[in-house]
Order: C-alpha cells, then structure tokens, then sequence
C-alpha cells in the first residue's frame, strides 16, 4: 500500500486526499492552515461541497486520512495549492515552490511528485523537476514527476473526481505510467497520459474555452440590450442549432479557474489577443450591471438597493474573484445607493462587505427600491416575492440571470429587468 501525501486541502486537495483514503491508501493531509488540520483530524471540514463530510468524516474514523502540519516521509506527493494571479496578470508560483522546497527535505529516491494545481505551461519542468534535479537526485529516473491537472466541477467534486477523464502528463514516459496507476486506484473514467507541457495547456485551454464562449454570450446580451432584443430568447433559439452551443450572459465571471486561467495562457504572448478581448469583456460586466442599477434608481431620493447573492456562482460558498464583490464595490464606492447583501452560503464575516449582509431576505429587502438577483441559488427560486414586495419601497427587481419567473412578478406588481433584454 502507497503512502501518500496531499499537500494543501482546500477545494481539491482535501476531496482527493478523501476519495484516495477511500480507495484503500495511507494518506496524509498537509496544510498552512493549522484550522484546516485540526478540523481534519477530528473528521470535520471547513467548507461546503455535496458529499465531502461524511466521506472526510468516514475515512478519517477508518484511520486512513490523517492531517499534518510538518511534511513527512512519503511515496507519493500530490501538490494541489492555490496558484492566484499577481497584478501584472501573472501565475504567482510561490505556493507550488513553496511546496516542492517542503517535500525536498523528505524526499528519497523512487518518489513520485505529482502537480495538480493549475499552471503555466512548463510550469511542471520549472518548478519540480528543476528543483529536484538540484537537490541531486535524477527528475524522470530517481523521482518521477506529472503535472495531473484537476478538472472537477465545484459542487459536484465528489462525482466528478471518480467519473471524469483524467489527463495526466509526465516529463517522462515512466513518470506517466508511474502517477496512471496512483490515479488508477479510484478514477473511473479514462486516463490519458501525454507531456507535461501538453498537461497544463490542455488545462488552461479547457476554461479558456469556455472563458471566450461566456465573453460572447456577454457581448450579445450588451448588444441585444441596445438592439431591443432579448438575448436569452436568441440563445434558446440559435441553440436549437446542432452545432450552436451558446452560453449564458451574467453579471460577469468569477471564481479562481475560468477568471484566472486564460491569463496564464497568454503570459508573456502579445499574439493571445481574443482570449485578452474575452477576458476583458467579461471583467466589465460588473460595471455594465452597476451602469444599469444606476439607470434603474435615477430619480429616487437616498435609493437603497439589495443585492442577493454574492458568490461566484449558485450553490457554493466559494465568493473567490466573484464579480458580485466588484459589483459591490462600485456601488459602495460610488457614495450615491444604500447597500445590502443576502446570501445563505456566505457568512458576514468571510468577506470584505460583511457589515451590509443581512441574515434574511426581507430584512435585506427593507425600504430597497430595487432587488439585484445577482446568483441564482436554488433558494432564490422559491422565495416569497408577496412577503419581499411589501418590505420593499419599490417594487423593482433587476434579473441578472434570466432566472425568475417575470410573470410571476409582474403579477405581484414589480417592475423587472432583465440582463440581456432591450
Ligand atoms: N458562467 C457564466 N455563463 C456560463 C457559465 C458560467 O457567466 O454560461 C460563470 C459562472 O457564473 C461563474 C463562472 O462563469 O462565475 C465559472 O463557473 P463554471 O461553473 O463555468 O466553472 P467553475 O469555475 O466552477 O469550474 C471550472 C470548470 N471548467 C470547465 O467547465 C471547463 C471545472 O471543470 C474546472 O475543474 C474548474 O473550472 C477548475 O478548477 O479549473
């Protein structure tokens, strides 16, 4: 049986540490974070996802999942720490070298290191086989090395994890097939094993890709807005298309992969100019959405308005580079709207703007003169609008997701916006 180390337990990590235990190995979970290893260590998880606590709970009780705070000896590492972006629009490596200098003082020859978390290409050759080779031992030979990019879909890792196709890029042929057969021991789907090069960009390209598909749907609405269309009825009919797969407009894209990843494709590369006139796109949503909030308050004394939804997507409580927070951002700073903020996922105090969360969705509503669906959490579907409308001094709600029942609201007596509706 294979010991094995995961290094760093956030979204990823923590998940493949468990699905590993559960495949029948010794694994150990290191962390920066002591309050992400004592939770782990009493069978606890600091985060949401479906699934994940019971099994953390489970194979920590088995005995085959332990956390740690000092790295120690081990068959196999697994890096998966966060790789944000700087500034200037790079990949800061720091975590992943971080890392690697930390397993350099337990590694022994016949190691495996594996990189999962998302990089640059050539990142793996870079970052780990370099440092391996200087600290004298062979990359490829003594100690074999993969980039393993993770391809899971928050809210649904734990399914995804086992169920999708893996990739898998050695610096070597024998570092492939040595890291196929860790992976082996719990992934259902296909694996396929390629360079590490060919890993990362693959990787990056697969939410680069769907980074430029958002930007056009973004576009469209913008311009079925001056055109008096409405672009979700444009999306539903052009995708009727056997080949048209439009996606779907929004308030801009977040989260640390798809908002992030296109720019590690285009470091250093003043040819990757689509993927940078996409990123852009979808980085100004936020301001377009505030532009409109603005239009739709003009003439109300001290307007108020109430934000519901702050995370980066429906149904995680992950806010990481939510658009939502530069939304919020802007309203704040532009001195002129009274803010509030619901969302069941985030507590007050995780994030920057917690002093204008609200526990409830009337107490957020209170005297708001206009709602912003900013994320559609399946809570958001079945609220009471009767009950929000009267706790409301104007009945406006501003859909940024095509996501409530507009009849429903007209009904009620709201007037309702719609991103991507002229
Ligand atoms: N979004 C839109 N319109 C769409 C789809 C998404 O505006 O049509 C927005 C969402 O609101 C959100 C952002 O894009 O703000 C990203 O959400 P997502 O659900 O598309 O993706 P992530 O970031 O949660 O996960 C992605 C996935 N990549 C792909 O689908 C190609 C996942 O498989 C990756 O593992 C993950 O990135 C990652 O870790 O890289």
């Amino acid at each position: 049986m294979k010991k094995i180390t995961v290094i760093g337990l956030g979204y990823i990590g923590l998940p493949t540490a468990a699905v590993l235990a559960k495949a029948g190995m010794e694994v150990l979970g290191y962390d920066l974070n002591k309050r992400v290893v004592e939770a782990l260590n009493k069978g606890e998880i600091i985060i949401e996802e479906p699934g994940l606590g019971e099994l953390v709970e489970q194979v920590v009780k088995n005995g085959n999942l332990r956390g740690i705070s000092t790295l120690e000896s081990s068959d196999v590492f697994i890096v998966s720490v966060p790789t944000p972006i700087n500034a200037e629009k790079s990949a800061d490596m720091s975590y992943v070298q971080k890392a690697v200098a930390g397993i350099l003082k337990v590694l022994k020859r016949g190691d495996i290191i594996i990189l999962e978390s998302t990089s640059p290409p050539g990142a793996t050759e870079e970052y780990v086989a370099k440092a391996v080779n200087n600290f004298g031992l062979i990359a490829g030979e003594d100690v074999l090395i993969a980039h393993s990019p993770e391809r899971v879909l928050p809210g649904k890792i734990m399914t995804e994890l086992i169920e999708n196709d893996r990739i898998i890029g050695g610096i070597n042929e024998k570092s492939s097939l040595a890291v196929k057969a860790v992976y082996e021991s719990f992934v259902k789907g296909n694996i396929y094993i390629t360079d590490s090069r060919t890993a990362e960009m693959c990787k990056l390209m697969e939410n680069t890709f769907r980074d430029v598909n958002i930007a056009l749907a973004n576009e469209l609405a913008i311009l079925s807005e001056n055109l008096g269309i409405n672009a979700w009825e444009v999306i539903k009919l052009a995708n009727k298309h056997p080949r048209v797969n439009i996606h779907q407009p929004g308030p801009g894209v977040g989260g640390h992969c798809i908002a992030v990843d296109p720019w590690f494709v285009i470091e250093g590369q003043p040819e990757g100019k689509l993927i940078r006139t996409a990123r852009n796109r979808n980085d100004g949503m936020p301001q377009r959405v505030f532009e409109s909030v603005n239009e739709y308050l003009k003439g109300l004394n001290d307007p108020k308005v109430a934000i519901f939804g702050v995370t980066y997507k429906p149904d995680v409580d992950d806010i990481r580079e939510s658009p939502i927070l530069k939304l919020i951002q802007l309203l704040v700073d532009s001195n002129n709207v009274r803010v509030s903020i619901h969302d069941p996922h985030v507590d007050g105090e995780t994030f920057n703007f917690g002093e204008y969360r609200k526990e409830s969705v009337y107490e957020a509503a209170e005297g708001a003169d206009l709602l912003v669906l900013a994320v559609n959490h399946t809570e958001y579907k079945s609220l009471d609008f009767n009950e929000i409308g009267k706790a409301m001094r104007t009945k406006q709600i501003y859909d940024t997701r095509n996501f409530l029942d507009r009849d429903l609201l007209n009904n009620l007596g709201f007037r309702v916006f719609l991103l991507g509706r002229g």
